[in-house]
């Protein structure tokens, strides 16, 4: 089945929009009407869950302030970090959407409040009344309790990451050899979203050998450098250290390293191999480096301060992704609202130095390029990816890619046959694929620019995936509209892409390989087995409902096997053991 990719661009989300954030069961988003009037980056905000649950005082009551029952009180603080933390901030003083401080919402009054939750605005704010997604009781306690001063959560300290380590299995208690017999190279970490677990499937047989639990909405697993210790991070914080090399392998340490928190990551430089672990967390806003063998906190660093560009005081920037370096003793910390990359030299923990890149605003997710020398990075609010060269410790660029909401995961390093290397993003908030050229020796020309752009399948992209091996790069297109499309994948020959014509891209029906009969899966980030011939997609259903992995083979694009079991619940990412350890994509 060969499409053409189409020329004309056309928005997603004039029609009806997902909020990712709410996506605990993906089925939900369809109930959204079509009159919605979402934009991408409004569509695509963190649901502060964890700080949702957490119990948090009414703040000093004025006389003139509405009266809310504890129960009330506690519904809307609820809703408020689930729904709109992500945007206006969780102590309302905005972030891509608008601040909500008492001065600004008081001045509004209690009637402009309740219809603006009620309809929405063109300006992105969703319509959570008429849309049927809060009831008119709960937008009556929305907008009083927006008309009272917003609650802090906790900070999150040393005392209070010491109080939740645990080292379950000493280092001089763990295995001095691998004692199973798993091709752990070849081992692929699945993330279990809504059951808080991953999945360790062999990337051989295809047997889920072992079910971890993990932290509450399991994000995503990264490795050690030696490729022992898989570490998964779950949303309220939760960093599992798991042993590979143990028979039965399982976590051997446990810590809580903030109370929301999306990333983790190993020191990867030489001779600091499998030293440090670092967590990021969107609250408290900062990062902690860890010892890399028993998961101890070491060092605290707070990332609030003044944004890159105004440089007025921000006192919430969230810790985005977060990479090591393969140049030098660094982690690389993508902080969103102040819009700046922090190279973090890991070699002097006392003595910590770190280099502060000025990038853009809202930093997301990011990877390197082919040679790892160059770290690529979405500002996805502002269209943009960063370029910071590792070696220099430099901004290389800021590319504008021409499309909306940039979203890579860690990105596709390919060789164009006309432009040469290149590394692709695609877009969540239209359907194009953009390509940057990344060889300033062999192709100056094309440095750091788009050097070329054209459609995938529709907009509503998470991923795009190839391998070294692969003459294949994968689009997804996960959060689109259309059921059909956002269970379907666009597949793009390497060899086949010319200067002057848009590439053809063939449609795999994923979710139709899937043969799932209820719900309505949507297939979810590619990612290769450890020798590039073989590429695994989530079929990610609900909660209740099956979902699947499907394997498809790199060279004849036809289903290799199905992946389907009970345990299965909502995969979402996949990690090869040496693909992540590698950065291979
Ligand atoms: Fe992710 C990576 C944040 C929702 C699957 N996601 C990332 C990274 C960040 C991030 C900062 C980069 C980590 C790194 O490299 O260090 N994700 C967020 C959010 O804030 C957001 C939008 C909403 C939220 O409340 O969490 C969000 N993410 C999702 C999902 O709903 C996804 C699709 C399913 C799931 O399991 O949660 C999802 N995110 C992923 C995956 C990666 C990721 C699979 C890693 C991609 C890779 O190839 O490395």
């Amino acid at each position: 089945m060969i499409t053409r990719a189409k020329t004309a661009k056309s928005s997603l989300w004039g029609s009806a929009a997902l909020v990712l954030g709410l996506i605990a069961s993906p089925a939900i988003a369809e109930d959204k009407p079509a009159t919605h009037a979402d934009k991408p980056d409004a569509s695509y905000q963190a649901s502060m869950t964890t700080l949702g649950a957490l119990d948090m005082e009414i703040p000093g009551l004025k006389p003139e302030d509405p009266i809310l029952t504890p129960e009330q009180f506690s519904e809307g603080k609820t809703i408020y970090f689930e729904r709109c933390a992500g945007c206006h901030g969780v102590l309302r003083k905005g972030a891509t959407g608008k601040p909500l401080t008492t001065d600004i919402t008081r001045e509004r009054g209690y009637d402009a409040l309740n219809a603006f939750i009620t309809y929405g605005s063109p300006a992105g704010m969703p319509n959570w009344g008429s849309s049927g997604q809060l009831t008119e009781a709960q937008v009556d306690v929305m907008a009083k309790y927006l008309l009272l001063e917003p609650p802090t959560p906790p900070e999150w300290g040393m005392k209070d990451m010491k109080e939740s380590w645990k080292v379950l299995v000493e280092p001089d208690k763990r295995p001095t050899a691998q004692e199973n017999d798993w091709d752990l190279e070849n081992l692929m970490s699945v993330t279990l979203r809504d059951s808080g677990e991953v999945a360790l499937i062999d990337g051989n047989s295809y047997e889920i050998r072992r079910i971890i639990k993990t932290g509450y909405a399991v994000h995503i697993s990264r490795m050690s450098k030696s490729g022992r210790y898989l570490f998964v991070i779950g949303r309220d914080g939760v960093v599992n250290m798991i042993d590979l090399w143990m028979k039965e392998p399982d976590s051997v340490a446990v810590i809580r390293a903030g109370l929301e928190a999306r990333s983790v990551e190993t020191s990867k430089f030489e001779g600091f191999e499998d030293k440090y672990a670092i967590a990021g967390s969107y609250w408290p806003p900062q990062y902690v480096i860890m010892d890399g063998n028993t998961l101890e906190p070491l060092k605290i660093v707070s990332t609030r301060g003044n944004i890159y560009d105004d440089q007025e005081y921000h006192p919430e920037p969230r810790v985005a992704s977060i990479l090591a370096s393969h140049y030098k003793p660094e982690f690389i910390v993508n902080v969103k609202e102040t819009g700046k990359i922090l190279m973090v030299d890991y070699s002097d923990l006392k003595n910590l130095k770190t280099t502060e890149i000025e990038a853009e605003r809202f930093l997301h997710d990011g990877g390197l390029d082919s040679t790892h020398r160059y770290f690529m990075v979405a500002a996805n609010a502002r269209n943009k990816i960063a370029v910071v060269d590792t070696k220099e410790g430099k901004l290389t660029a800021v590319v504008d890619t021409g499309g909306a909401t940039p979203h890579p995961g860690r990105g596709a390093n390919f060789t164009h046959p006309v432009f040469g290397p290149v590394w692709a993003t695609s877009h969540l908030g239209d359907e194009s694929v953009a390509l940057i050229g990344t060889d300033p020796e062999g192709h100056p020309d094309n440095a750091w620019k788009i050097v070329d752009t054209f459609n995938a399948l529709g907009g509503g992209s998470l991923f795009i995936k190839t391998h070294p091996k692969s003459n294949h790069v994968y689009v997804d297109a996960t959060l689109n509209p259309e059921a059909e499309i956002s269970a379907s994948v666009a597949v793009f020959n390497i060899d086949g892409m010319k200067a002057d014509a848009d590439p053809e891209f063939k449609t795999l029906p994923i979710g139709e390989w899937a043969g799932i009969a209820d719900g309505q899966p949507r297939v979810v980030q590619p990612e290769f087995n450890k020798d590039g011939t073989e590429v695994w997609f989530s079929v990610w259903n609900a909660k209740d409902k099956e979902s699947a992995i499907v394997v498809v083979d790199d060279k004849t694009l036809e289903l290799k096997t199905v992946i389907k079991d009970k345990r299965l619940i909502t995969p979402t990412g996949k990690f090869n053991v040496t693909n992540t350890r590698d950065d291979v994509y």
